[in-house]
């Protein structure tokens, strides 16, 4: 009996011991790229990091600045990886984020290096994409609605239900939308445009690539999204043409950044050492994602809008991701544009 209980005790503790070594570290990720992104990413990275557990969520740019914001005390995730650049300036512009120089910063494109210099080394650059609308083309031909080339062309009243764009309070496409539109226009041109386009919105989306995939479906005529994430749709064999708009347009620079005060800082550096090198990067067209990638040496897709291929408009990330301004224009957004008056 005694031998029994003493063979026990000895199977419990192997059966403990076997479970710490079996204990993977962990790594809470905010992925703020496209929901079917995050998971391929992050399945890729588990294959190759079989030590490490990630627990993902995905949010939009501007929720998961609130998210972190919110949780400043006592931050419970450790590493936000994509989204578009603005929330993550204001997000350093709030030391929210930590100063983090990687050691592979020379091999990242200049727009990559510049993210991480303005933001004071606390964001850099994980990939680019070029601001624009894709529509379906069999609507559009059932209809009898001509394709519209330039920002202008967005108020035809022909198109009058057929818009979806996001809500930038949550929303980082939708943000870049509203700061191309103001830098392109000045900003009381713009509000009266986004105003008339609003006889045209037939939803304001939570998350920037929902009007895309809307369109693709059927459920709209057009989106207004990053190219890219009109590619992902076209790749699949939905009926979208993809526009550049005619007056210019801007751009994203998706970005990374470390939580300040983050409870996992050695998994946070693995995933983002990772998520900038060239290996993992070119997994990204694979996981249906068609930006261009912020590695020298990673490539660039040939289904990726290139930025040298469209009038592209001098974004001052700089300006536009500072806090004031996000919050003054978001603010206005809100009561002029959300809130219907
Ligand atoms: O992964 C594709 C991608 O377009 O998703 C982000 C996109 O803006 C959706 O996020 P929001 O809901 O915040 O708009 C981009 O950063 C990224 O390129």
């Amino acid at each position: 009996m005694a031998h029994n209980v003493a063979r026990l005790a000895a199977l419990a503790v192997g059966a403990i011991c076997l479970g710490g070594a079996a204990q993977a570290a962990e790594l809470n990720l905010i992925c703020s790229a496209d929901i079917e992104v995050c998971g391929k990413m992050v399945q890729n990275f588990e294959a190759s990091h079989k030590d490490i557990h990630v627990n993902s969520v995905r949010l939009s740019a501007g929720e998961a600045y609130a998210k972190i914001r919110a949780e400043a005390r006592n931050p419970q995730a450790d590493l936000w990886w994509s989204g578009s650049g603005d929330a993550h300036l204001q997000a350093a512009e709030d030391k929210l984020t930590m100063v983090y120089k990687s050691p592979h910063l020379d091999q990242l494109k200049p727009w990559a290096q510049k993210q991480a210099k303005i933001s004071g080394y606390r964001t850099v650059g994980v990939y680019a994409g070029v601001l624009g609308w894709g529509y379906n083309t069999k609507i559009f031909d059932e209809k009898h609605i001509k394709a519209p080339k330039c920002w202008a062309d967005l108020l035809d009243p022909s198109l009058k239900g057929e818009i979806q764009i996001a809500d930038p309070n949550s929303s980082g496409t939708a943000y870049t939308a509203l700061a191309t539109l103001v830098q392109l226009m000045g900003e009381d041109k713009a509000f009266d445009y986004l105003h008339k386009l609003g006889s045209n919105v037939s939803q304001y989306t939570k998350s920037g690539s929902a009007p895309i995939k809307a369109a693709a479906r059927g459920e709209a005529g057009l989106g207004i999204v990053f190219q890219h994430d009109a590619v992902t749709e076209k790749v699949q064999g939905f009926p979208i043409a993809i526009v550049s708009p005619c007056e210019g347009t801007g751009y994203e620079v998706g970005s990374m950044s470390i939580i300040d005060g983050a409870q996992n800082l050695k998994t946070a550096k693995v995933f983002y050492e990772w998520a900038l090198s060239a290996k993992a990067q070119n997994m990204m067209p694979a996981a249906g994602s068609y930006q261009i990638p912020s590695n020298k040496d990673a490539t660039t897709s040939d289904k990726a809008p290139r930025l040298d291929d469209v009038k592209l408009i001098d974004y001052d990330f700089a300006k536009y991701g500072s806090g004031k301004m996000r919050e003054h224009l978001l603010s206005r957004w809100t009561r002029e544009i959300g809130n219907g008056s």
